[in-house]
């Protein structure tokens, strides 16, 4: 038996349950006892009722962990591989990955939905009655089932902590910079939002050379550590309106590129109006099923020729950008200790959602 933080229902305080019974890893599964998973604001998205879940639940999806035993067919990795969970798992062969789109994999999307791994069932069991896991995942549990193609092998030096980051915050906000944007070296760069992910917006922007970085918060703590992540300008967005100050700041013209890191509909309009003629608005923070894109068609795309893209999971392909991330933190370049305010034990989840309401923290990381 495990223990395992469960969501029972909407906004009602996580469980921690120590009863939780896994099963073996079937066809393609691994087993994986949990190193370190960080808590992200999908977590909390899923708790208050932004994204759809599947209660009783075990969320988590940022998380990292070792490899304690493989099921049939397993070729890619074995016990004793330390690896990142990858909450899309790339199949390699459906449509999306076929054009090396694994984020959009239609096998991952489905078990997505599911609240189950690929074929849709979960490996987790509580008091005899199923546990669904979030994102093929369930990373707040000391011990998980995960598809052989959710698991990104990495170095056993690597710590767990800064590990399990990368499974989401780390590959969502970099990647969004330097996979799901076109910046070009000197560019304007605003990002909207600086928590987790943000901030990790922020530093992808600067390794790929932006000239400006505007990081837009409402959080006075959160803009100093904007600053240290390589934004070169603030705006506290609770003292004017963020989109005329990043007018000011541009001559008139606004940002080449802007990055929406919240999840709300006000800050996605500001995204989409602070950009320059022909810029692109960059929508990464995931909102309410009913948050609408107001844009006057012709004066707000057209004639302004202005791009708005969605970004899941960073456009990443999990097996080539974990390792390329990994380099650049140990050259120094990606910084991803600082990114962890407060380390918690698992009892301590609760209190993480708060911290993170609050706006305190960049990550609380779980250490199991
Ligand atoms: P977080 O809570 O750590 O950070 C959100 C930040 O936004 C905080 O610093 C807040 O202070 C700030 N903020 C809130 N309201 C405003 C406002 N009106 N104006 C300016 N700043 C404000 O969250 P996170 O960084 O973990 O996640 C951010 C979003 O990204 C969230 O919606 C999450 O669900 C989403 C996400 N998307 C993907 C993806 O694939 N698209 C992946 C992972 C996370
Ligand atoms: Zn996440």
């Amino acid at each position: 038996m495990s223990k395992a933080a469960v969501m029972t229902g909407q906004n009602q305080p996580l469980e921690i349950r120590t009863d939780v019974e896994v099963e073996a890893p079937r066809a393609k599964e691994v087993k994986i006892r949990m190193g370190a998973s960080g808590v992200c604001h999908s977590d909390l998205s899923m708790l208050n009722g932004t994204m759809f879940a599947m209660p009783p639940i075990v969320l988590g999806h940022e998380g990292a962990g070792v490899i304690e035993e493989i099921g049939p067919d397993v070729t890619s990795v074995a016990v004793g591989d330390h690896v990142v969970i990858s909450w899309v798992p790339q199949c390699g062969d459906c449509f999306f990955c076929n054009k090396e789109q694994g984020y959009l994999c239609e096998n991952a999307n489905a078990a997505l939905a599911s609240g189950g791994l690929l074929d849709g069932t979960t490996r987790m069991t509580s008091g005899g009655a199923p546990l669904s896991q979030m994102a093929a995942a369930g990373t707040f549990g000391e011990v998980s089932i995960v598809p052989e193609s959710g698991v990104v092998k990495i170095p056993n030096d690597l710590d767990m902590k800064v590990a399990a980051l990368i499974g989401c915050g780390v590959l969502t906000g970099a990647g969004a910079a330097m996979n799901t944007a076109d910046i070009k070296p000197g560019d304007v760069v605003a990002v909207i939002g600086c928590g987790g992910v943000g901030l990790n917006v922020i530093q992808g922007a600067r390794i790929k050379g932006a000239g400006e970085i505007i990081a837009i918060d409402m959080n006075e703590t959160k803009l100093q550590m904007a600053k240290e992540f390589g934004a070169t300008a603030t705006i506290n967005a609770a003292q004017g309106d963020p989109v005329a100050q990043v007018m000011e700041m541009t001559g008139g013209h606004g940002a080449d590129v802007s990055f929406e890191v919240i999840g709300l509909g006000p800050t996605i309009d500001q995204a989409i109006n602070m950009i320059r003629r022909g810029g692109q608005a960059i929508l990464v923070g995931v909102p309410k099923m009913d948050v609408m894109i107001q844009v006057p068609a012709f004066l707000g795309v057209v004639l302004n020729e202005k791009t708005i893209k969605g970004c899941w999971y960073g456009s990443s392909n999990v097996q080539k950008d974990v390792p390329k991330l990994i380099e650049l933190y140990k050259s120094g370049e990606l910084k991803l200790d600082e990114l962890i305010s407060r380390t918690i034990s698992i009892d301590e989840i609760n209190e993480a959602f708060e911290a993170m309401e609050t706006g305190e923290v960049a990550r609380s990381v779980i250490q199991y």
